[in-house]
């Protein structure tokens, strides 16, 4: 099949996982055709059967704001008319699907026909979608998407409450692709980062103010007055400044690592003990998915889709969103008892195993089925 793939490049959740389907998708065979603004942070090797076009938009003393929605249905008419795609696959709504309806109206004047699923990731619903600003844009592109897929009943749910939707959601989780996603200590980085044998606790975003990376901070300190550890803090934001800060304030800083973004996460993942997400929404949580597949138990909120990942007392703990006691508690018992930790990372990694890419791949394919053009 020929499919062309509409994400963001950068390392948030939806760019990763289009990137990391996409490139299944072409392993399994098919001709894989990335269209975005850059080339997706994770496309970063060769890899046969992928390509990647770039939208490049145009700058004019006129345009306040670049009008990307523009320049990507062009982008997109040109490649699905030139390297004969077969199908779309958009990832977050906004304004990706909207620039695929309207390349789709205008090849449909061309004689071409091409379908677009959309697949729905969390803020493009959850924070920005239901905005006044773009809700009835939202649905109506979430409406004439030719399929539609949520990556949790938690986002379906939202999806359904908050949007004038009449058309059929698909669940299909986030997943993990365990070639890449191994569990590999490495010895001497563990030492480097806790050479006392402390405790290591991470936290991976894109340190926006949703993830709450001030309680990570907060949790952290407590967690550290009872038991001798260290916390690494991978990504980069607009969180970033302020989280430094906090560390200042409550005294953390020299047991702190702001490791900025960081390619080989799996790496990192690996000599770490215990993954903090106290996010105030989230709609899946593959962080914490990729945590657990490298054997990292997770302490989490139990907002959004997280349940459906994080297990209560199977690979983790759940407490409410801002419960930072409760939070720091369960981490201390957990870090405290070896047994209890060591039974808990076991755990995370066998419920990891649950979201293969193997698994999820073909889901996807099974749905682009229905939608696509039959020739005889
Ligand atoms: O987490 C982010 O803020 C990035 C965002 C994205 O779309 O790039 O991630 C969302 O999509 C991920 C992949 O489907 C989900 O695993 C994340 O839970 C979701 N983030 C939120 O809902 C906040």
């Amino acid at each position: 099949m020929k499919i062309g793939v509409v994400c963001y490049p950068t390392y948030g959740g939806s760019g990763v996982v289009a990137t990391e389907l996409g490139k299944a998708m072409a392993r399994a065979g098919h001709e894989i055709h990335f269209i975005s603004y850059a080339q997706p942070a994770r496309l970063d090797a060769f890899t046969e059967n992928v390509y990647f076009h770039e939208v490049n938009s145009i700058k004019y003393p006129l345009f306040e704001h670049e009008p990307y929605v523009l320049a990507l249905a062009s982008k997109l008419v040109d490649v699905v008319q030139y390297e004969k795609l077969e199908i779309l696959h958009i990832h977050y709504a906004i304004p990706h699907a909207t620039a695929a309806f309207l390349a789709q109206s205008i090849l449909r004047e061309k004689g071409i026909n091409i379908p677009f699923v959309t697949t729905l990731h969390g803020t493009d619903i959850t924070i920005v979608g239901k905005d006044a600003t773009f809700e009835p844009v939202v649905s109506f592109s979430i409406n004439h998407s030719d399929g539609v897929t949520a990556v949790s009943e938690s986002l379906k749910a939202d999806t359904l409450k908050h949007f004038h939707v009449g058309k059929e959601i698909k669940v299909i989780p986030n997943f993990i692709d365990f070639t890449r996603f191994k569990y590999s200590p490495k010895d001497h980085f563990k030492t480097a980062i806790a050479p006392n044998g402390e405790k290591i606790l991470v936290h991976t975003s894109n340190f926006r103010k949703v993830k709450r990376i001030d309680h990570v901070i907060e949790i952290f300190a407590k967690v550290r007055a009872a038991i001798p550890s260290k916390l690494l803090l991978v990504g980069d934001g607009p969180e970033r400044r302020n989280a430094e800060m906090l560390c200042r304030e409550l005294n953390v800083t020299e047991d702190v690592r702001f490791l900025g973004k960081q390619d080989a996460i799996e790496e990192i993942l690996s000599v770490s003990d215990l993954f903090l997400m106290p996010s105030e929404t989230e709609s899946f949580g593959l962080a914490a998915l990729e945590a657990m597949a490298c054997r990292v138990p997770v302490v989490s909120s139990n907002t959004g889709g997280i349940p459906e990942v994080n297990v209560e007392g199977v690979t983790g703990y759940l407490r409410c969103y801002k419960d930072v006691q409760g939070m720091a508690d369960a981490a201390i018992s957990l870090l405290g008892n070896d047994e209890l930790l060591a039974q808990m990372k076991e755990q995370a990694y066998q419920h990891a195993l649950n979201f293969d890419i193997q698994e999820i791949m073909p889901q996807y394919i099974e749905f682009y089925q229905q939608f696509l053009v039959k020739t005889d």
